[in-house]
């Protein structure tokens, strides 16, 4: 068992906690059996960070406070169950994919079997062997360095799936989503939503005269103005390429139009400044549409706001219409 073990991990056992890879992981052990205790400490060695506890109470505090990357804990602990603390332990979102390595007794595996159902990672019986100890330890902390690795790998491209990298602001693809479960729960609840859909005023010729990069001043200004004049829970997407929309939950388009007003007499008064120092007046064009009723969808309602905002533009532009 234990020469598979170690061939299963392809390394000198002794060598592992000096990795570099693995250099730094933390391990948290409970376990209140002296001798059980000290041995683990001896397997271990010195290289590893390791605390150790050997009470359930102790252990949910440490992992509290402390980040770890393996827990090992011994199935025996008296007093209380080993098996209650890992089920606890389990259902705590932060420790969701932190690794949990069983020391378990040889007449333990009626326990053993339901603590490998809920989600245990790996056991080991006593009496324990260091070597198989250590392979099994090693092979725990491999892998979640490289799920931890997946996962932050996964995180980022949604991240960037969904994010516009000129403002920094959502786009498009997030605000549909976003959109669906809105507009259900607001129709639900009976709360109303408001849109505005905003087109910068002439922008081409801001770029032609001023050229492209003043334009991405301009855009990137223009959303800090939106992140600063609108509320928190309310989402503000980069729509297009001078097109923003702000969806605002809970608010009236009596509000919504309010808000807008200020909004573009804002843009108005102050002139935008490129990374030239120049000033350039900017004007823009709102349109707004409402949460019409259970049939309603993100689609009509953005077309709806569409439509409203070439009326602004056609009707003269910089100004607001629903
Ligand atoms: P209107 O008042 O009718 O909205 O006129 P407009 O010139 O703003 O409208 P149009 O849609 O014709 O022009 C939008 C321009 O925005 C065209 C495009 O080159 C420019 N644009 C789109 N994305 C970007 C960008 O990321 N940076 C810059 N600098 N310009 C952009
Ligand atoms: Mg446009
Ligand atoms: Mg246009
Ligand atoms: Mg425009």
């Amino acid at each position: 068992l234990r020469a598979a073990a170690m061939q299963s991990v392809g390394v000198d056992s002794r060598a592992i906690f000096t990795s570099p890879q693995l250099k730094g992981s933390r391990i948290l052990v409970v376990d209140d059996r002296e001798s059980s205790t000290r041995h683990l400490r001896k397997a271990l060695g010195r290289e590893v960070d390791a605390d150790f506890v050997s009470t359930a109470p102790e252990a949910l505090a440490a992992v509290e406070t402390s980040v770890y990357d393996l827990l090992i804990v011994s199935l025996s602990l008296s007093g209380q169950d080993g098996l209650r603390l890992c089920s606890q332990i389990k259902s705590i979102d932060h420790l969701r994919y932190v690794p949990i390595l069983i020391v378990s007794d040889p007449d333990e595996s009626a326990k053993l079997r339901r603590a490998l159902d809920f989600g245990i990672n790996d056991y080991i019986v006593r009496p324990l062997d260091e070597a198989e100890l250590r392979a099994r330890v090693t092979t725990q902390l491999r892998r979640k360095r490289y799920s931890d690795r997946l996962r932050s790998m996964v995180t980022n491209a949604v991240e960037l799936a969904i994010t516009d990298p000129l403002t920094g602001l959502h786009n498009r693809r997030y605000l549909d989503s976003h959109l669906v479960s809105l507009l259900s729960r607001s129709v639900e609840h009976g709360k109303p939503v408001s849109i505005l859909l905003f087109d910068i005023d002439f922008f081409k010729s801001i770029n032609d005269r001023y050229g492209h990069d003043a334009g991405d001043d301009v855009l990137r200004e223009f959303s800090t103005r939106l992140r600063k004049g609108v509320r928190g829970i309310d989402l503000i997407v980069r729509f297009g390429g001078e097109e923003f929309l702000v969806v605002m939950p809970e608010t009236a388009i009596e509000q919504a139009v309010m808000i807008a007003e200020r909004l573009r007499g804002d843009v108005e008064a102050e002139p935008f400044t490129t990374r030239e120092g120049q000033k350039l007046p900017v004007t823009v064009s709102i349109g707004l549409s409402r949460l019409e009723g259970p049939e309603d969808t993100p689609g009509k309602l953005i077309k709806r706001a569409d439509k409203a905002l070439y009326e602004a533009k056609a009707a003269g532009r910089n100004r607001v219409a629903q």
